[in-house]
């Protein structure tokens, strides 16, 4: 199957259809991902990565809809991954993306995916990064990554974008629960949303004064922008912000920097995958329930057990 002569592309004539089976596929099974992204590697490394984050319901779909569209005007090729961090308490957040972005999804330039985070470690699942990957070899110049910031665990975003924008509405407390879920630390700009809604200026100063204490990773000193995403306002500074967010690192040594961070948080994501399955082998193992009696019994700890098991090796997979 030559994957990436049907992928790579006359520019003129992208194949959606293409892009959307290859994304399912890997997403249905690693070990098809696996031939996926090594059948495109020569095709990649040219998109440009925004990661968009925020508190549920700040605006993030709304604004990546019309950011997509701004982006659009340049002429450039943009693809959204919306992660789908479906839980018991936010059912609806991939039809809530949908409806954002339709006016996005009617656009031929622009390429809209949902994915969910269900069963992945760390958030954003194993498959984003094929994903990404896909998009990428498909010619496309710009992939906008939304996921919800909520968790401690979300901010596994800011190893995956070049440019994270995290979005907050002028609502009190929007501040401070941005802080708790570590959100502060890894945005490059902060979009305050909503604007038309009272509370911004202070949102602004309240972001402003918090930044002024360096809180933020590296030199450069993260940019805000007021936005109101259901009007559109604010979406071309927005754009400008990434963009010059952009020449900052391509400028400095900054690129190489997220570049390294993004593919050992990948290595580090495909080895953690690999060491669950042969964990979960060893589990099933004829011998381990043995073991598992003797640690009823109090024959050996648990502690012991978990050693024994780790120096037998199920099969030579790893
Ligand atoms: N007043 C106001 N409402 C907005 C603005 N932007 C978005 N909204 C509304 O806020 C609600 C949530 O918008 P979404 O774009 O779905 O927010 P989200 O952050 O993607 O939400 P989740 O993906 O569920 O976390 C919708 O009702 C939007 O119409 C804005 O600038 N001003
Ligand atoms: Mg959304």
């Amino acid at each position: 199957v030559d994957i990436a002569s049907k992928l790579k592309t006359n520019p003129a004539k992208w194949d959606r259809r293409t892009i959307a089976r290859l994304i399912s596929e890997a997403e249905a099974n690693p070990k098809k991902a696996e031939v996926i992204v090594n059948s495109i590697l020569p095709f990649t490394g040219n998109a440009y990565v925004i990661g968009i984050t925020g508190p549920p319901g700040c605006g993030k779909s709304t604004l990546i809809n019309k950011l997509a569209l701004q982006i659009r005007k340049k002429g450039k090729r943009v693809g959204i991954i919306a992660i789908d961090a479906t839980s018991p308490f936010s059912g609806g957040a991939f039809m809530g993306n949908r409806v954002r972005m339709r006016e996005a999804s009617q656009d031929s330039g622009i390429f809209i995916r949902s994915m969910s985070s269900k069963g992945s470690l760390s958030g954003l699942s194993l498959a984003t990064s094929a994903a990404i990957k896909i998009l990428d070899a498909a010619g496309i110049d710009c992939v906008i990554i939304e996921t919800v910031g909520a968790g401690q665990m979300q901010t596994e975003i800011a190893s995956t974008a070049y440019t994270v924008v995290v979005v907050l509405q002028p609502e009190s407390g929007d501040i401070v629960q941005a802080l708790k879920a570590g959100l502060m630390e890894i945005g490059d700009i902060f979009a305050i949303n909503k604007s038309d809604l009272e509370g911004a200026d202070k949102a602004v100063n309240d972001l402003t004064e918090f930044l002024s204490t360096g809180h933020y990773r590296g030199e450069w000193v993260p940019e805000i922008v007021r936005t109101i995403a259901s009007r559109g306002k604010g979406v071309v500074e927005l754009a400008q912000s990434i963009e010059r967010h952009r020449r900052y690192l391509e400028s400095s040594n900054g690129i190489l920097a997220r570049k390294n961070e993004i593919v050992r948080n990948e290595v580090k994501n495909l080895m953690y995958y690999r060491i669950t399955k042969i964990v979960e082998k060893k589990l099933n193992l004829p011998e381990s329930q043995e073991i598992f009696k003797d640690v009823v019994a109090k024959r050996i700890s648990a502690y012991d057990a978990a050693k024994k098991l780790m120096g037998k090796n199920p099969d030579r997979e790893m």
